[in-house]
């Protein structure tokens, strides 16, 4: 007879004739009720695991007097949705005997419903620190413990409907991350919900970029939107470097009022550069070398410690990031890390010139060179920054790329990293030595890799 009732109850009506239950099935449920007179309930007074039974009305996983007794106190009309009457099971706007019987239908234990998860937010990468707050969304989440990487989060707060919860990560491993929901219904998996990333190299100077450094508000933006940590101190060399996030720029050749560009600028074509990187804010000094490698090759190296470090090889610098974790930039992640946004010959930006400028003198506002370095080096960062925060990418010393030196082509390129093979390594940037036609963003020369010359330096890079 039960299998008939729960067939019938969803189509019932108030007109619904009792006169068809039959009679064993009403002196049984009569006999529930009476037992109901010396029933004393209590609603629960903490939170309880949802039940699967829509009829455990005082979520405690059984279905008894105490529900029934919550139908009957709670008789009468239903004016709002039947969501506001959990009371009113069959959904017909009134509390009344026909969800007592439902109630009474329904007696025994009721498992408690498994959880479910729908999305953990941020998506984006996390240190391997832990640490920070997740937000996980789904169902039956009550009295749940989470599990990240395999390892318990802390913190964990749920929602008082079950559909979402707060927690803080723990400490993990370098790669994605399973996020784990358990309660006494049973475990929710999803794995890949985050990324960790290795946080152990560095120190955060400031986690979102300053707009006093980074004024485009969009660039803002797309470095907060890395998760990454803007500005950090790596802990073995001190050496500050900046987050450059993901974007597409346009490379090569662009008019200059001082000549045509050289062919090997040509053709432009549009990069798409897909990860976030970090790049060293200043030229790597003289003190940072020296503390490393333990001597200092530089020409001009009579107590300044402060400017960059020269008469280094590309080879030379290869050494040095072996041994501190770093690598160079490549050619397209300089020229974009260089721009800055900026599509002119020099990245220089004012209020008149918001996409760079293609006029030399401006060089003397971002760049020591040939026109006012008086043929010396000089201490980094006493130029004006790019729109990105960094230093001396034009002047001062040329800086070398990790890339081979090769032609471009026309087409539309993906994180380049220039020709697989070749004789010569690119260099960037112009120096102290020469005129402001090679401080140009898109100006490109080469050296074979064991040149050590007092106008060639570098600065780091490091995928984070
Ligand atoms: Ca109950
Ligand atoms: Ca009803
Ligand atoms: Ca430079």
């Amino acid at each position: 007879m039960s299998i008939i009732l729960k067939h019938l109850y969803p189509t019932m009506n108030k007109k619904f004739n009792f006169q068809f239950v039959c009679f064993t099935t009403r002196l049984n449920n009569i006999l529930r009720l009476a037992t109901l007179a010396a029933a004393c309930f209590a609603l629960p007074t903490h939170a309880l695991a949802q039940s699967s039974c829509p009829e455990d009305l005082n979520f405690d996983r059984v279905v008894n007097g105490a529900d029934t007794m919550i139908v009957m106190n709670a008789f009468g009309n239903c004016p709002a949705s039947p969501a506001s009457c959990p009371a009113d099971l069959n959904g017909d706007r009134v509390v009344n005997i026909n969800d007592v019987f439902i109630v009474l239908d329904a007696y025994g234990n009721c498992p408690v419903a498994a959880p479910t998860i729908t999305s953990v937010n941020p998506r984006m990468p996390q240190p391997t620190s832990g640490g920070m707050p997740i937000t996980i969304t789904g169902t039956n989440f009550t009295g749940a413990s989470v599990m990240v990487g395999g390892v318990a989060a802390t913190r964990v707060q749920v929602n008082s409907a079950g559909t979402s919860l707060t927690a803080v990560t723990p400490s993990g491993a370098v790669g994605l991350a399973t996020v784990t929901v358990t309660t006494a219904g049973g475990t929710a998996t999803l794995a890949g919900a985050f990324r960790y990333f290795d946080s152990s190299w560095y120190t955060v100077l400031e986690q979102n970029p300053s707009a006093a450094v980074v004024p485009n508000a969009t660039v803002r933006a797309n470095i907060i939107a890395t998760g990454f940590p803007w500005r950090v101190r790596d802990i073995g060399t001190g050496i500050e470097l900046l987050l450059v996030p993901p974007g597409t720029f346009t490379m090569g050749c662009n008019a200059f009022d001082l000549g045509t560009c050289s062919t090997w600028e040509s053709p432009r074509h549009q990069v798409t550069l897909t990860r976030a990187f970090y790049l060293g804010r200043y030229e790597v000094t003289q003190a940072q070398w020296q503390a490393r490698m333990g001597n200092n090759p530089s020409y001009f190296s009579r107590n300044n410690p402060n400017r960059p470090v020269e008469r280094v090889s590309w080879d030379n610098v290869a050494g040095f990031n072996t041994a501190t974790g770093f690598r160079l930039p490549t050619e397209a992640e300089w020229e974009y890390s260089c721009r800055a946004g900026t599509t002119r010959a020099i990245h220089y930006t004012s209020r008149q010139h918001p996409n760079g400028s293609n006029s030399s003198i401006y060089a003397y506002n971002i760049a020591w060179f040939g026109g006012n370095a008086g043929a010396r080096t000089h201490n980094v960062g006493g130029k004006d920054p790019n729109g990105f925060g960094f230093y001396d990418m034009s002047g001062n010393v040329m800086e070398w790329c990790n890339d081979w030196f090769g032609s471009y082509s026309a087409g539309a390129a993906t994180d380049p990293a220039g020709p697989s093979t070749g004789t010569s390594r690119v260099l960037r940037g112009g120096s102290w030595g020469i005129s402001s036609y090679y401080c140009r963003s898109s100006a490109r020369y080469d050296n074979d890799p064991a040149t050590r010359t007092d106008y060639i330096g570098f600065r780091v890079a490091r995928t984070p």
